[in-house]
């Protein structure tokens, strides 16, 4: 007897900020049931996929129960008897039944708690882990661990613009080793921080969110814990950054305001020659949303002046859409994409958009959200899409480790056959 699906039930559970998100559970008629939880972000592209809240006062209006019940009553029915085996075709049947451009009737939140507890249960179904079940017996890569070690922007209670400052162990022979290396890092960063008479509490991402003066002094103080934790900045561990730029540039017609920095207002092209300012005095390797989303042509003059030495990621501009990723190939707006599940609301889509930028030369920069869940599907299917890099948080906060702590277990796994490497 072939295995089928026999329901998709669901519940309203609390995410990583205490909000309310969706936890989806499938039934296979082998009596397995599996589950798999929607995380939620903070600073959000205006074109992602949409979450579907109640409204009202009730969790002051961030409910999921219309999520839940569509699970219930409109997605689980249809899917009902079908082969759970068939990802592409109930994700896209998911997508059918919403009718909408942005899932927004049935919620991306219920679709996609759908299509990932669809993705586990089939791999448990053949025996075989997530990664293996979605990337084939060619994935053995392992992410390099982007740690976001300070946080700001719109993570964080501080005096800092940027909203991310990761630790990258580009130059470790190996994932645990590269963990070990940031880990390290955080850990000296700490008592630096501590020394200086700045706190130690945490971000959003479990990064320190300390009042610092300045972007700048962010960085720097990333620096100096990278030495004294004994690494070489630039060859061990690397800079990268995630301006969410959105946040300082309410409209493009007024310009960028780096207000924490004292800099003032600024236009595009001030922000680009700036940035590169800081690409030639500081190890950073990776910059993500460095300009607003509106910012097509700034996006493409920075990434015509400084693509060919780092990545430029694209987070919000492109919302892990390949309509927004083949615009952005087309006019080398970037050279790479952030891949959010949420943003696009499948697994499919969300892998579509990993082989849109794999065939056009580019990277894709696996990511969580702000607001996670125990969920740690993200690790396999970071694996499963060899993308080699991925952020999940810092080296606090259970949500983010869990994610890490998964990538040292499927290490393990595969023992001599894991790779690792930057590029
Ligand atoms: C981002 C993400 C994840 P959020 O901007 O890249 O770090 O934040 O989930 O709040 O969108
Ligand atoms: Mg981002």
């Amino acid at each position: 007897m072939p295995i089928t699906i026999n329901k998709l039930d669901a519940q309203e559970i609390l995410d990583s900020r205490g909000n309310p998100t969706v936890r989806v559970y499938i039934e296979l008629s082998d009596g397995s049931i599996s589950a798999a939880s929607v995380p939620s972000g903070a600073s959000t592209g205006a074109n992602e996929a949409v979450e579907l809240r109640d409204g009202g006062s009730r969790y002051g209006g961030l409910g999921v129960q219309k999520a839940v019940h569509n699970v219930r009553e409109e997605i689980s029915p249809v899917l009902k008897g079908r082969s759970p085996f068939d990802q592409a075709l109930l994700d896209q049947l998911m997508i059918d039944i919403d009718g909408t451009k942005n899932k927004g009737r049935l919620g991306a939140n219920a679709i996609l708690g759908c299509s990932m507890a669809i993705a586990r249960a089939a791999a448990r179904a053949c025996q075989q882990p997530l990664y293996r079940y979605l990337g084939g017996s060619a994935a053995v890569r392992l992410p390099v661990p982007c740690m976001n070690i300070v946080n700001g922007g719109e993570h964080a209670d501080n005096s800092v613009d940027f909203q991310e400052f990761m630790a990258i162990p580009l130059g470790a022979p190996s994932f645990s080793e590269g963990l070990r290396y940031v880990a390290e890092t955080f850990h000296a960063l700490k008592s630096l921080l501590k020394s200086e008479g700045l706190a130690t509490s945490v971000g959003d991402e479990g990064g320190f969110a300390p009042n610092f003066g300045s972007n700048e002094a962010a960085i720097e103080s990333i620096i100096q814990a990278i030495e004294t934790a004994g690494y070489r900045p630039g060859e061990d561990i690397a800079i990268g950054l995630d301006s969410a730029a959105n946040s300082f540039c309410e409209d493009l017609e007024k310009n960028y305001d780096l207000k924490w920095s004292g800099r003032g207002a600024m236009s595009s092209e001030e922000l680009i020659e700036l940035s590169g300012e800081w690409i030639q005095k500081y190890p950073i390797v990776l910059w993500e949303d460095p300009l607003a989303e509106k910012d097509w042509n700034g996006f493409k003059a920075f990434t015509e002046r400084f693509g060919d030495k780092i990545e430029v990621v694209g987070d919000d501009i492109f919302v892990t859409n390949t309509n927004y990723i083949q615009r952005g190939i087309d006019n080398n707006t970037a050279n790479s994409s952030l891949i959010k599940l949420n943003q696009i609301g499948t697994v499919s889509e969300a892998a579509n958009a990993v082989r849109l930028c794999r065939n056009a030369g580019w990277r894709a920069f696996h990511s969580h959200r702000s607001g996670e869940t125990e969920d740690c599907f993200l690790a396999d299917f970071a694996v499963a899409m060899d993308s080699g890099h991925l952020k999940t948080g810092s080296a606090s906060r259970g949500e983010r480790l869990v994610k890490y702590n998964r990538l040292l277990e499927i290490e393990r796994e595969l023992d001599d056959a894991a790779e690792y490497y930057w590029q």
